[in-house]
């Protein structure tokens, strides 16, 4: 059995500059997500992830924090925030936090008073060095491309950034800077919040040794992602954080760890609950990344099922009975999962995207939904660089193809036709009025043109809807046990067009089959009875044997 809340509880994530807004200026904003709490409550989820709202210049959507203890005026006021909370603890729903602390905003008041001298009270609130030879002191390169350092005149000195230039990162290493992150945790712990997602959490705490690593062929700099990932210190930095603002707090915790691997989630994430609750492993969404390492995830090819399978299943049994599994196919940084991994063609979108949805929200884990996911949104097929907004995109055109002419134009705008975070960032689509019901102005990033077939409105008028498929699931969750703590076993692992598992609780079983092909199949399942019961399909009627296009149903016995 379950025995924590967050276990068998439902996350809906909401990209507040994309869900709605309220005062017409084409930005999503707080009172637009309260006037839209009652539709979250009636897909059923029970927790909702805020990315983050705090004051920032938006350099990275809000990932690029400049005050941890205010609103960005875009999104409203602190009295916003609290009518927003205040509403959705009344309608019985969460809210997690999203807590950016492995860097800030280079405009964050911390930022700017450690660059200005080498001896003031926030000095060491960030990493600095010295140059080597009149350079940066070492060949590493970030997440969004070029160097991780960043000369400052005043200091004669260098900062280390992961991310942009404008996101500094903290020096978890000061217990001064991690204490300050702690009251600022616990600021928001007083206000009731409910919970926390730690973005990029696994990078804290940064190696002893910065030497220079191994770039991939013909790039200027090594990733830094798998040099400074899982520090000498990261796991005493979470216990420590575990003690000063989640002990004594029946809060739910998430770290976003890319890279981390089944033994590290094991820990992170342990049932012994010392750390984290659970952490977003990112193996799923990197496997159809580019062959060519250095090109990372811009490509345009679909995913092999057989490495899906793998990479779940390892993860499902890898944690089991030690650790936590949060389950997602899609956040704000990945493109749209129908798009991906199901088949967005008008005749194949309802059925795909509801066979994903049977699959994951099977699993044993938390599962997550992204706002548009339960209608089945699609990527954006933008066709120009205009288009786009998100700097990750923008750097990555940049370098592949003016920089270092290794992509020509074309081929790089499919990449992120494919792969760009701005699938995900498409405002939601409530109706099939002007700008889809999210603003009477014009949006911040345009309008996915599908709007008017896909809507919350049409979907709430349709029965057996995406829509009204995740509403089955989401309450099959909260009334059978066995789908948040039941056993997981794999079948017919080398199959490359169909994705079966079992889940097992005592004598209870489910059996869960997926279909990941347009075209029929055929598959005989022994174990499965004759009187067995048919819990839930996106078709009607069931032929047994027979996989109808992108069929996926759920055996129960
Ligand atoms: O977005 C990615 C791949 O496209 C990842 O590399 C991503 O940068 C990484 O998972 C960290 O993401 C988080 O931190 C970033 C922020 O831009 C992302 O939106 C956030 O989810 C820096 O704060
Ligand atoms: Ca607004």
């Amino acid at each position: 059995m379950a025995n924590q809340w967050w276990q068998s509880a439902v996350v809906y994530q909401v990209y507040p500059r994309s869900f709605q807004d309220s005062n017409g200026d084409g930005i999503g904003d707080l009172p637009g997500i309260t006037q839209r709490l009652d539709y979250i409550k009636q897909l059923g989820a029970d927790v909702i992830w805020l990315n983050p709202i705090y004051r920032s210049p938006g350099v990275d959507n809000g990932y690029d924090i400049s005050d941890y203890y205010d609103i960005n005026p875009e999104f409203g006021t602190m009295a916003d925030f609290d009518q927003l909370l205040a509403t959705a603890h009344a309608k019985g729903l969460k809210i997690m936090m999203d807590i950016v602390v492995n860097h800030s905003s280079n405009q964050n008041k911390w930022f700017t008073a450690s660059a200005k001298s080498k001896d003031n009270p926030y000095a060491d609130y960030y990493i600095w060095r010295d140059p080597v030879d009149g350079h940066a002191p070492n060949n590493w390169g970030g997440f969004f491309g070029g160097s991780v350092w960043k000369y400052v005149a005043s200091r004669d000195q260098y900062y280390l950034h992961s991310f942009a230039v404008e996101q500094p990162d903290l020096n978890w290493d000061n217990p001064q800077l991690r204490q300050a992150v702690y009251d600022m945790m616990n600021f928001w712990v007083n206000k009731g919040v409910d919970g926390f997602r730690l973005d990029v959490i696994n990078l804290i705490s940064k190696p002893a040794s910065f030497a220079d690593g191994q770039p991939e062929a013909g790039e200027p700099y090594a990733a830094i992602g798998g040099i400074i990932a899982n520090g000498p210190h990261l796991h005493d930095y979470l216990q420590e954080m575990n003690q000063q603002v989640f002990a004594g707090h029946q809060l739910m915790t998430v770290g976003e760890t890319p890279g981390a691997t089944v033994a590290d989630a094991r820990q992170l994430a342990s049932l012994q609950g010392q750390e984290l609750n659970m952490v977003f492993e990112f193996e799923h969404m990197g496997l159809d990344g580019n062959p060519d390492p250095a090109l990372g995830k811009w490509n345009d090819q679909p995913v092999r099922l057989v490495d899906l399978k793998q990479s779940l299943s390892k993860w499902q049994t890898g944690l089991q009975g030690a650790a936590w599994n949060s389950l997602y196919w899609n956040n704000h940084d990945q493109p749209r999962i129908v798009s991906r991994f199901g088949d967005e063609r008008p005749v194949y979108r309802e059925r795909s995207a509801k066979m994903l949805a049977t699959l994951l929200h099977f699993l044993q884990g938390t599962p997550y939904i992204y706002e548009g996911e339960e209608l089945g949104m699609t990527n954006a097929h933008f066709s120009q660089l205009a288009d786009y907004q998100d700097l990750e995109s923008l750097n990555a055109y940049h370098h592949f193809v003016d920089d270092e002419q290794v992509v020509q134009s074309d081929q790089m705008l499919g990449y992120l036709a494919h792969m760009s975070r701005d699938n995900a960032r498409t405002p939601m689509q409530w109706d099939d009025s002007q700008n889809a019901g999210f603003s009477t102005a014009t949006p911040w990033l345009a309008v996915n043109a599908n709007y008017p077939r896909i809507n919350t409105q049409l979907a709430q008028r349709t029965p057996g809807s995406i829509l009204s498929y995740y509403q089955r699931l989401i309450k099959l969750r909260h009334q059978l046990p066995i789908m948040t703590t039941g056993d997981y076993r794999l079948l017919l692992p080398e199959d490359a067009s169909v994705y079966a598992y079992m889940r097992h609780a005592g004598s209870q079983h489910l059996l869960v089959i997926c279909n990941f092909t347009a075209a029929t199949q055929t598959r005989h399942f022994a174990v499965l009875p004759a009187d067995a019961h048919l819990l839930i399909s996106n078709y009607d009627g069931d032929h047994r044997d027979v996989l109808r296009a992108y069929e996926a149903k759920v055996y129960q016995f």
